[in-house]
């Protein structure tokens, strides 16, 4: 034999001996770090967790997830950029912050997109969550894969001063909003102060005075004990956001392409679990804020909200007419 065939024997010898011919370094142990701004118990959390044990359990505990929750990795600002260098391998992020980075994305972040729940899901289910999702996984600099989408609710305003039931009542007021210029723009479009800033900064600015409050849904207004600082929770239904599921891109391509097509069908399932966790989440806040002596109001007449956000529709949706047109055509 000569020295190349010998060669050529001995390393498929080797990567036999590692497993059924897969690189060496994907059979190797890997316990996958993952985080979320929320606590232990969230839905998007419980669902991360569940689908780790399955993943322990598919491949005989080689690969596994263990969870960060409660912000411990950080804000959302720090999970993308810690994700992007491959220093945690799992983040779930809102569609919010993403939208600056995925220009298509963005349009899911224009106030009153959504007609409801039902509406939202069908589109992330359809082909326009996939198309997105791959926008996002292709982009040259993300540097992230998208692996699944989530529920989040819709996101209604709450303060510290009074209910907001008009558009004029939000005049003057000093609303935290996520670190995107379309919060920024929708907020102040409303009459308010629209202050961006990181989920893990609110509380403090709450505290000081720094805001007179923020808008969410209802289970982060709770697990984030927001209701401590603004007792006004008023339903505006101003943005339903989608979360998203995000791997890191560099932790990614060192994993086979079998570990890779388990992950995404895990997370696939993970996408529908939290959807239930969801709902049942959703109904235990609304019962926690009475319990909490919550002072909760509907907006009934949204039409003056929506009117006044016409000018972030015009800045921001002026360049995806067309993707706009084929979300509101889903029915
Ligand atoms: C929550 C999202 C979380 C965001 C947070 C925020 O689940 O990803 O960080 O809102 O307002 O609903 O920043």
């Amino acid at each position: 034999m000569n020295r190349r065939v010998v060669l050529h024997l001995s390393a498929a010898a080797a990567l036999v001996a590692v497993g059924l011919g897969s690189p060496a370094f994907a059979q190797q142990k890997m316990v996958l770090k993952a985080t979320d701004v929320h606590p232990l118990g969230y839905p998007t959390v419980e669902a991360v967790v569940r689908m780790g044990k399955k993943l322990e359990a598919a491949t005989n505990g080689r690969l596994s997830i263990q969870m960060f929750p409660s912000m411990q990795l950080g804000g959302e600002k720090e999970m993308i950029e810690q994700a992007q260098v491959g220093a945690l391998q799992i983040a779930r992020i809102s569609v919010g912050p993403m939208g600056p980075i995925v220009p298509e994305m963005n349009v899911f972040n224009l106030p009153f997109m959504f007609r409801d729940n039902a509406h939202m899901e069908k589109v992330i289910d359809g082909p326009i969550g996939a198309e997105l999702m791959k926008k996002l996984s292709d982009h040259p600099t993300a540097g992230l894969i998208g692996i699944a989408w989530m529920n989040a609710g819709t996101r209604n305003v709450y303060n510290s001063k009074k209910p907001i039931k008009s558009v004029a009542d939000l005049k003057g007021l000093k609303i935290r909003m996520m670190g995107n210029p379309v919060f920024v723009d929708t907020m102040n479009s409303l009459g308010g102060n629209g202050v961006a800033m990181g989920f893990d900064q609110l509380i403090n600015a709450m505290q000081t005075g720094v805001v007179d409050g923020a808008e969410n849904n209802e289970p982060s207004y709770v697990s984030g004990q927001h209701y401590r600082y603004a007792k006004y929770y008023s339903k505006t239904g101003h943005l339903m956001i989608p979360e998203i599921l995000v791997f890191s891109k560099k932790s990614w391509e060192t994993l086979s392409k079998d570990d890779q097509a388990l992950i995404m069908k895990l997370a696939k399932e993970a996408q529908m679990e939290e959807r239930k966790l969801w709902y049942d989440r959703e109904k235990g806040s609304l019962e926690d804020m009475k319990k909490a002596g919550v002072e909760m109001n509907d907006v009934t007449d949204k039409k003056p909200f929506q009117a006044a956000v016409k000018p972030v529709w015009d800045k921001y949706g002026a360049a995806h007419t067309a993707l706009i047109q084929r979300i509101q055509d889903v029915k």
